[in-house]
């Protein structure tokens, strides 16, 4: 039986004597060969960027103007409870900047990505984070392990263009459950001359949103209802009991179910191409735009390679992070599921576009409305 206290002096013990981690980032980087890259990067302008919330993102050129540079950003990890359904559910959640997923940071190939991480005091755990568009030292999970009351720095090389999964990677047990409890996000790394379709001609977006999809496990009660639980510390033995069975409770866009739906619908215009960048740390997804396609996808979201032209559904693995195109053609409501539907509907991975404009009565008409069937 593990308590809060435990898992507590357990985070911190691992974090301050440095076992496991430690060790690994060590072994990973037997001397200090980056030092001599260091000089270089110093000569380079540097730009400072604001994170926004999803399924927002921050401006950011799709065409990189220049050459590369040093994008400077900042995140502070917040320990907190999060309503995650309409029945008022509490998620004893772990983020990234407050939200969850956290935000999609935005750099361009050749760019070095480097962030602050921030565990101010008030959180009770350990945080690091490990960057699936980085190179060594557990994608920096090695080299970024901080204590609430802890900062740390860490810059990479953005050297493969895509969009990548990150998140909190602290060592053994505590990997699944920090994820599960909200901690990832996205990078995405733009080529330097920007997006390209299949041929290889240059392709932009009108709009990005940013949708991160997240499998919860919350524990239930004698009778069946969600329990509640002071911290995420004391939720620790019953959450990790309902993760091994595999079955979520809830899977859901952007932190909760509803998140993304109704009033809170992501907006388009037709004729407007939008980019989705969908991410999912921990489990595989399908997303579907119902009414609509994917012009072109990298379900696998790497540019480097063509996109695939008109899909119906894609395949996000977990652990990755993928980006579909699509111009809207007619105005109405869509929806965005997992097209695994018991997902999206019982479970809450559904979100919605509003999208206004001119019907196209070429692409669809009602011929006849449905009536009471007529003669036989
Ligand atoms: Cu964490």
């Amino acid at each position: 039986m593990t308590t809060h206290k435990e898992i507590e002096m357990l985070t911190r013990r691992e974090a301050l004597m440095g076992t496991v981690f430690a060790a690994a980032a060590v072994a990973v980087i037997p001397s200090l060969p980056a030092m001599a890259s260091a000089k270089d990067v110093a000569g380079l302008p540097r730009e400072k960027i604001t994170l926004v919330a999803p399924p927002f993102v921050h401006p950011h050129d799709q065409v990189a103007k220049g050459g590369p540079k040093v994008v400077e950003f900042t995140m502070k990890i917040e320990e907190k409870p999060m309503i995650i359904d309409a029945d008022g559910t509490q998620l004893n959640a772990m983020t990234y900047n407050g939200s969850i997923p956290g935000p999609l940071m935005v750099v361009h190939e050749g760019d070095y990505l480097e962030l602050t991480l921030i565990n101010p005091e008030t959180n009770t755990l350990a945080h690091n984070i490990d960057f699936h568009a980085s190179t060594g030292a557990l994608g920096g999970g090695g080299l970024t392990m901080v204590n609430p009351g802890e900062q740390t720095t860490l810059r990479f090389k953005a050297t493969r263009a895509g969009t990548f999964v990150y998140h909190c990677a602290p060592g053994g047990p505590m990997i699944p459950w920090h994820v599960v409890s909200g901690m990832s996000g996205a990078v995405m790394v733009l080529p330097r001359d920007g997006l390209k379709n299949d041929k290889g001609e240059p392709i932009h977006y009108d709009r990005i949103y940013y949708v991160g999809e997240n499998d919860f496990y919350i524990p239930r009660d004698e009778q069946g209802n969600f329990k509640k639980y002071e911290s995420a510390g004391d939720g620790y033995e019953d959450v990790v009991k309902v993760m091994r069975g595999l079955i979520p409770t809830h899977v859901v866009f952007n932190g909760a179910a509803g998140s993304l739906t109704g009033d809170k619908a992501m907006k388009a215009k037709v004729g407007e191409t939008v980019l989705i960048v969908h991410s999912q740390a921990n489990r595989d997804t399908r997303p579907h735009l119902i009414g609509g396609h994917g012009d072109f996808v990298w379900e696998q979201g790497k540019f480097a390679n063509p996109p695939a032209k008109d899909l119906e559904t894609w395949f996000i693995r977990g652990g990755s992070a993928g980006a579909a195109l699509y111009t809207f053609l007619q105005p109405g409501i869509y929806a965005y599921v997992n097209h695994n539907l018991i997902e999206a509907v019982e479970l809450g991975a559904t979100a919605h576009f509003t999208v206004d404009g001119e019907w196209d009565d070429d692409l669809m008409t009602q011929v006849d409305a449905p009536r009471a069937i007529v003669g036989l």
